[in-house]
């Protein structure tokens, strides 16, 4: 049973209360879409503050004012929370926004734009251990209880956002052309300054070999973790607490092997593989 005082059901998605609410999901629902806009889209867990820590450095050259100036989620605001009918009147064009949303429940005017989307994916098992020690050190999220059954209710889709598989195969089955560009959570580890350039590409934009140098430092995991506008260290302890696990937490591929018994992975993978079957859908780290 998941609380209903944290939570609120959209279209059978949990989302918390402390960000969502029905005003603001009228908001998402009306939302004005610019051609201009660029979208990261992400299920949680996935990538989504490292991507408000580099869209606005590639789209202003690599100035790093705003990324030091801002907290991310006015940087970079999710479109379906309280927070974006506070800033969206400041965000300066090509405004870039966040989203955890499928895309069968993107707005209507979403998809008459020419709005540009960037989807990054991750390992399951590794959003899923993310996900488990957030549950651990957010106040507003329910107890995840052991591993083990939070894994079970992660496999449900009874978490925030609903199933992975539901989303991915969404996003990735989504018919936009060259407006969208797909990368995962693993090769930005892999390769960062590799994807910062395939994002400028796509957006259209340049920088000097100097000026992706200092943007790919910038957003290494260990100097993000510093940087006050994007750790979730201006949140109150009550709410998120760093002291039970940062939220900037281990920032790696393949935690997940530090966490899934043997039996536990299989069951995982079993669940995952019936429901990817048939749809076409690769990723990396289908062959672990
Ligand atoms: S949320 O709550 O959905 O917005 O979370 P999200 O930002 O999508 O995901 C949080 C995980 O992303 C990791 N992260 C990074 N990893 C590597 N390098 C950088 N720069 C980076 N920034 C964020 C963060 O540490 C969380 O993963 P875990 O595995 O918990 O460390």
């Amino acid at each position: 049973m998941v609380s209903q005082e944290l939570y609120l059901c959209y279209h059978g998605l949990l989302l918390p209360n402390i960000a969502h609410n029905e005003e603001s999901l009228n908001f998402f629902e009306t939302f004005k879409f610019r051609d201009d806009d660029i979208l990261a889209v992400t299920y949680p867990k996935s990538g989504t503050t490292w991507m408000q820590e580099m869209i606005p450095l590639l789209l202003n050259g690599g100035d790093l004012t705003p990324v030091e100036s801002v907290p991310n989620w006015d940087r970079v605001p999710w479109l379906e929370e309280t927070r974006i009918a506070h800033v969206v009147d400041k965000l300066s064009s090509p405004r870039a926004m966040v989203t955890h949303m499928p895309l069968n429940l993107m707005p209507p005017a979403f998809f008459s734009s020419k709005a540009k989307v960037i989807y990054i994916a991750r390992n399951p098992k590794d959003v899923l251990v993310s996900s488990y020690y957030f549950h651990q050190m957010a106040s507003f999220l329910d107890d995840p209880g052991t591993f083990e059954e939070f894994t079970d209710k992660f496999l449900a889709g009874q978490v925030l956002f609903g199933k992975w598989t539901e989303h991915v195969k969404s996003w990735k089955n989504a018919d936009l052309g060259d407006r969208i560009l797909y990368i995962t959570y693993e090769e930005l580890i892999q390769d960062l300054r590799g994807v910062l350039q395939r994002m400028l590409g796509f957006l259209g934009r340049e920088l000097s070999d100097d000026v992706l140098n200092q943007v790919t430092e910038h957003c290494l995991f260990k100097n993000m973790k510093q940087n006050k506008m994007s750790n979730y260290s201006l949140v109150p302890s009550d709410i998120m607490d760093s002291n039970k696990s940062p939220f900037l937490r281990k920032g790696i591929a393949g935690d997940w092997k530090n966490h899934f018994s043997p039996e536990l992975e299989a069951k995982f993978n079993a669940v995952i593989r019936e429901e990817i079957e048939g749809t076409g859908i690769r990723f990396p780290w289908d062959e672990e």
